[in-house]
């Protein structure tokens, strides 16, 4: 093995910067510091090998001359940083042992530390364990995202009710692991108009004057290799006002418009938009997705030619991919830089930026799919409106080409899509602009190819691939669960902490008594420290011999939190109505943001937390049945509650989840999957095998032929007592005594609201499947083999995995060892 920065550990020098920090940074001694400044002073000291890691790993003429990945995204979730990294950088025990002789717990020093919630859910998850993997695999990369003042909005109940407060994720001492990079600086400009003139050698030219100027400051975190020598960059861009403001205003001695213009850049990067899975449509959105696109382009091109390489070989060194199409903008901006500074032709400009944009698509979702109205595109950004529709006249050739007189397949393919007021398909856009286009599960690649694009499919064949999710291994069982990775390495060795796949060598301990029982009591060892993190910060006690049952993603109608609460609600009516009703003690733990202009979604927070409310203090039910509604849902959250799951809720409308990766780190984690045919259930299901999970529902095919027969949730309604009965228990006072009617929002979206994730055909079967699991749960022994199989035949959805699969089949990228 190569020499790691773990074997130069020196605990002495460690130390000492440790009081360095406490007192140069921190203003404080070792005697008085609190444990706040013992965490801050022990990350800068880290910081300082990671920093020093991040300029050798770009210096490094091997990773400047080989072909590097920029991934880019409008959000990286990473989640705390100083426990991974400490397990990447191999220090984790002597780190530990380090500030023991300071009198400090390195435990408890990890809580201490905000989450940086700079995403919203799976999307941003997933950009941050593709950075993890990338550095672990060592395949040259750049991360290029936003530096968000504020993260995802911290939630809290009021009466039930979600309130949103602004997510404070930097200390006012500042983020020990990043580092500002002032020398990366760049300048973005919006607005304006374009100007046509004559060159030197008397060509017609085109170009952009922009009417507002900012500047976009550069911010690196370091993404660390596990036990290997690199470290690349998070690159995060933060708006800032050009200095000095507008000197226009300023003479006309108009000092408050001139501030104004600061205000207003300073505004671009305050804050995350907080909707997954859907778009608003906001200007300042469409500033945020520019400014973020320019100076990542910039960047690219800096770092391309300050390493002494042509523009023209850009494609041959660098591959850009888009995580979804929320940086779609770099393409036009990247053909604006070629055609109008370096004045290349349209054939020469279009021969690199088609070779060098890849694109992610993450949903099937209509609500989410991005479109810009051409007026706002015009008044913010005339030029690359200018170079979208000549993107598009030449896409529209190629359609008429191959479908001569299809009107139809044009104005479906068409960039532009016409209407009262035209607007730019930002999918469309992308398919027609890259060189390669994926799902992220077998399944929805298929229903890309076939239902979304499937004319893009004909017209660009080869040009849609498929690569399935993943998460990181480091971060999804090594660092959250501990207890269970000693098991693991125990038995098979640390292997799988980098190679996933070798956790089916636990596959022959699957019978095995001994294990069995080591496996579950590591199981509610994990439940015991979620109930008793339950107990202290909720105040409510959970039997940590119940199943848990977990349900944790952002709330939206086709996750269908609310046929989970149906399930709840008619287990509730059974045992209270029906003696001879027996069931295993089950909590149901929901964690969940409701984007906060999404009424319906708030409604049901507000249901499952008022029926909680209810049933936890209904002495008739006593511990047999308890919902939990853990409030503010984040990473480090999840870090507890996924190793204490039992059984894993994956309950999507079939069709509408593009992949999940929740239900990758639960199974992975022991977790019994109750699930859909969705996204990545399908290929869960095909590496665990039917015997080893819960699948219910109707599959896509059926979901689309119910709704082509013209859907009824009555039909439903009025045959199923059960679905009848617990349905109608939201709408009395039974959960808001003295208030009837309060929870109707919910039931109505179910009845009379139609019921667009067809909730009520899928009750029945769903309730059955609950049913097989009670009963499963009550043969300890066939649980345990279960769960030990969920874990051993998971390796398949590790991060790293998926981002081979991306090097090879997408990116061509080799690894570069340092
Ligand atoms: C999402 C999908 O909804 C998830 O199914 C998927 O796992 C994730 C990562 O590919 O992307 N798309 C989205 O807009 N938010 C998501 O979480």
């Amino acid at each position: 093995m190569k020499s790691t920065v773990n074997k130069r550990f020196n605990k002495t020098a460690f130390q000492a910067a440790v009081n360095k920090y406490l007192v140069t940074k921190l203003a404080t001694l070792p005697e008085q510091a609190d444990a706040h400044a013992w965490r801050l002073a022990m990350e800068y000291a880290l910081a300082e090998t990671t920093t020093m890691n991040l300029l050798a790993t770009e210096q490094d003429p091997k990773i400047k001359n080989a072909r590097s990945v920029n991934y880019l995204s409008l959000e990286f979730l990473i989640g705390r940083l100083t426990g991974n990294n400490l397990i990447s950088m191999g220090l984790y025990e002597e780190v530990t042992v380090a500030m023991a002789e300071f009198g400090q717990n390195l435990t408890d020093l990890l809580e201490e530390e905000r989450d940086p919630a700079l995403g919203n859910g799976g999307l941003g998850r997933l950009a941050a364990c593709f950075m993890d993997s990338l550095a672990a695999e060592e395949y040259p990369a750049v991360g290029y995202g936003l530096h968000y003042e504020y993260g995802l909005f911290k939630q809290s109940f009021n009466d039930g009710r979600q309130q949103e407060a602004p997510d404070v994720w930097r200390d006012e001492t500042g983020y020990p692991w990043e580092v500002i990079r002032p020398e990366l600086a760049q300048k973005v400009g919006f607005y304006g108009k374009v100007e046509e003139y004559t060159d030197n050698d008397g060509l017609n030219q085109r170009r952009w004057l922009p009417g507002l100027q900012v500047e976009g400051m550069a911010w690196d975190l370091p993404i660390v290799g596990y036990n290997n020598n690199s470290v690349y960059p998070l690159r995060l861009w933060e708006c800032r006002a050009l200095a000095p403001f507008s000197l226009e205003r300023f003479d006309e001695g108009n000092y408050v418009a001139a501030q104004a213009s600061h205000i207003q850049a300073g505004n671009l990067t305050k804050v995350l938009y907080p909707n997954d899975n859907h778009d608003k449509g906001k200007e300042l959105r469409l500033m945020q997705q520019y400014f973020h696109c320019a100076c990542s382009v910039a960047d690219i091109l800096r770092r391309h030619q300050a390493a002494g390489h042509s523009i023209l070989d850009l494609a041959k060194l660098e591959s850009i991919q888009l995580n979804d199409t929320h940086p779609t903008i770099a393409i036009p901006e990247l053909l604006r830089i070629l055609l109008d500074e370096h004045h290349l032709s349209w054939d020469d400009a279009w021969a690199i930026s088609s070779k060098t944009f890849a694109y992610t698509n993450h949903t099937l979702l209509p609500e989410a799919l991005e479109t810009w109205g051409e007026q706002l595109m015009t008044t913010l950004l005339p030029r690359h409106m200018e170079i979208i529709f000549d993107i598009n006249l030449r896409l529209m050739g190629e359609v008429a080409h191959k479908w001569p007189g299809d009107i139809e397949k044009l104005r479906k393919l068409s960039i532009i899509q016409e209407g009262d007021e035209r607007r730019v398909r930002m999918a469309n856009l992308c398919v027609a602009s890259t060189y390669a286009v994926n799902g992220v599960a077998a399944m929805h690649t298929e229903l890309v190819k076939r239902d979304l694009f499937p004319e893009f499919n004909e017209l660009f064949p080869g040009r849609l691939h498929n690569v399935t999710n993943g998460v990181t291994p480091r971060r999804w069982l090594k660092f959250c669960n501990p207890k269970l990775s000693a098991l693991i390495s125990s038995k098979i060795g640390t292997g799988w902490i980098k190679d996933l796949g070798q956790l089916q060598k636990l596959e022959k301990f699957a019978d095995d008594s001994q294990f069995q029982m080591d496996f579950m009591c590591v199981k509610k060892a994990n439940k015991q420290r979620l109930t008793d993190w339950v107990a202290e910060n909720m105040g409510l006690t959970i039997n940590p011999d119940a199943i848990f049952d977990v349900q944790i993603k952002r709330l939206h109608e086709y996750k269908r939190q609310h046929l989970n609460l149906l399930h709840i609600l008619s287990l509730y009516h059974r045992l209270i109505n029906d003696a001879d009703f027996k069931m295993q003690p089950r909590v149901f733990i929901f964690a969940s943001k409701a984007a906060p202009g999404y009424e319906l979604a708030k409604e049901i927070i507000f249901a499952i937390n008022k029926v909680a409310e209810k049933i936890n203090n209904d002495p008739r039910i006593g511990d047999t049945l308890k919902v939990v509604f853990i409030p503010d849902y984040r990473v480090s959250l999840a870090e507890i509650i996924i190793p204490a799951a039992d059984v894993s809720e994956q309950i999507s409308t079939a069709g509408k989840e593009a992949s999940g990766t929740g239900n990758m780190k639960m199974a992975l984690n022991g977790a019994l999957t109750v699930g859909t045919m969705d996204g990545a259930n399908v290929e869960i299901r095909e590496e665990v095998g039917d015997d080893n999970i819960f699948i219910f529902g109707l599959n896509v095919d059926e979901v689309q032929a119910l709704q082509a027969k013209g859907y009824n949730p009555y039909d439903y309604y009025n045959s199923d007592q059960l679905l009848r009965t617990s349905l109608d228990l939201l709408a009395g006072d039974e959960f808001t005594p003295g208030q009837p009617g309060l929870l109707n929002a919910t039931r109505h979206s179910l009845l009379a609201g139609g019921d667009p994730y067809l909730v009520l055909a899928d009750f029945a079967d769903y309730v059955q499947a609950q049913g097989r699991i009670d009963k499963q749960y009550g043969d300890q022994k066939s649980w345990a083999k279960m769960a030990i199989l969920n874990t051993a035949r998971n390796g398949k959805f590790s991060s790293d995995r998926s981002i081979r699969d991306y090097a090879n089949n997408i990116w061509q990228l080799n690894a570069v060892s340092r």
